[in-house]
């Protein structure tokens, strides 16, 4: 069984709309991952355990979407080495600035890789750690260089409407 090389976690359920794009780029690309909600608020003792276990486990990136008084990211990368790349959840009131803000103002020390509000940040943030593992994998990589191909293809096919 290959093991789990990418971490996918978020706050709460209601996250998911927003992290799922995270898990379709890993699944695109054929990376090993999980996805759970680990709360920090809610059960801290399970987000520190999860952070504990994370590089005995071999995971090499965390994934860590979080809204509002967005803690998770922050505290998951107190408590271990591996690196975390944080997605802010677009919350009710503040529309994720809040989130964004939570997670990107880390004190000096303990980095966090913040990512852009919503379903974009979720995406490039998966998009980042395949970048990362594509480090170290030749096929990965040539992989990633196809899929940003891709995007140049369509990006020169796209034809704009005569003015209105
Ligand atoms: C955070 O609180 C979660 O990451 C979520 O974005 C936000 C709201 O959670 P719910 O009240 O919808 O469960 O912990």
């Amino acid at each position: 069984m290959t093991s789990i090389q990418i971490g996918v976690v978020m706050g709460s359920s209601s996250d998911w709309d927003t992290m799922q794009h995270a898990v379709a780029i890993l699944q695109q690309f054929d990376i090993a991952h999980e996805a759970r909600v680990v709360s920090a608020h809610r059960m801290p003792d399970d987000m520190f355990a999860y952070a504990e276990a994370a590089a005995g486990r071999g995971l090499k990136a965390i994934i860590a979407g979080a809204g509002g008084a967005a803690h998770l990211p922050g505290m998951l990368a107190a408590k271990t080495p591996v690196p975390v790349l944080g997605v802010p959840v677009a919350s009710r009131h503040l529309q994720g600035v809040d989130s964004l803000h939570s997670i990107v103002q880390m004190p000096k020390g303990i980095p966090v890789a913040t990512f852009a509000i919503g379903a974009a940040g979720a995406a490039n943030a998966a998009l980042f750690a395949v970048a990362l593992l594509a480090n170290e994998d030749a096929a990965l990589r040539a992989r990633l260089l196809a899929f940003r191909a891709e995007q140049t293809a369509a990006a020169r096919a796209m034809t704009l409407p005569p003015p209105a």
